[in-house]
């Protein structure tokens, strides 16, 4: 089976939804045969990037190393899912700008912030709300919207397993798969 390597790049708040949908388009690649790899917090946040924390500072530095590593995963071959805040613009468009043209697909997950915190799946929302947590995105640290995304999923009440086949019909679309 043919598939092209690019990077799927998620972006959007936390419990936005990025994980889950970029998990079920994962796992429907992977049931194709297709190689892949998921980047998220779990995998990164605790080992690669393990000394880095949320200031602006720790997320450039964070968004650099996983664009490297993508870059790195793409020339290997494979078909790189990545799932992160990344709230600033210039940091994806860095990624972005280590690929060749239609290697990048960004996939905006835009859910509004008072749906992410009335989801707050962890009480994350809570806590920066009472101040217990500093620099929270979307409440006191900035979110950057993606301004032309390759894929944007809007919040309308459809599910994420039907947000993870609009992003897996873009990559057909493109060819990639
Ligand atoms: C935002 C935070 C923060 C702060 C901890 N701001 O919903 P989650 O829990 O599982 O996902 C969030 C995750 C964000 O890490 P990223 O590596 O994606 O961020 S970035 O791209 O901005 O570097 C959240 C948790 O970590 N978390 N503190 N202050 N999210």
């Amino acid at each position: 089976k043919t598939q092209k390597p690019c990077v799927i790049w998620f972006t959007g708040l936390s419990g936005s939804g990025k994980s889950t949908i970029a998990n079920l388009l994962e796992k429907k690649l992977a049931d194709e045969g297709k190689h892949t790899y998921l980047l998220d917090g779990d995998n990164v946040r605790h080992g690669l990037c393990g000394d880095l924390g949320f200031s602006e500072k720790d997320r450039v530095e964070n968004i650099r190393r996983i664009s490297e590593v993508s870059k790195l995963f793409v020339d290997a071959g494979l078909i790189v899912i990545t799932a992160f805040i990344s709230p600033f613009r210039a940091d994806r468009n860095f990624c972005r700008s280590l690929l060749a043209e239609h290697e990048f697909i960004e996939v905006f997950v835009d859910t509004p912030i008072d749906e992410c915190e009335k989801r707050d799946p962890k009480g994350l929302y809570k806590k920066a709300r009472q101040g217990d947590i500093k620099h929270f995105t979307g409440i006191d640290s900035p979110y950057e919207a993606p301004v032309s995304p390759e894929v944007h999923l809007p919040f309308d009440g459809q599910s994420a397993e039907a947000l993870a086949e609009l992003v897996y019909g873009q990559l057909t679309d493109q060819g990639r798969i």
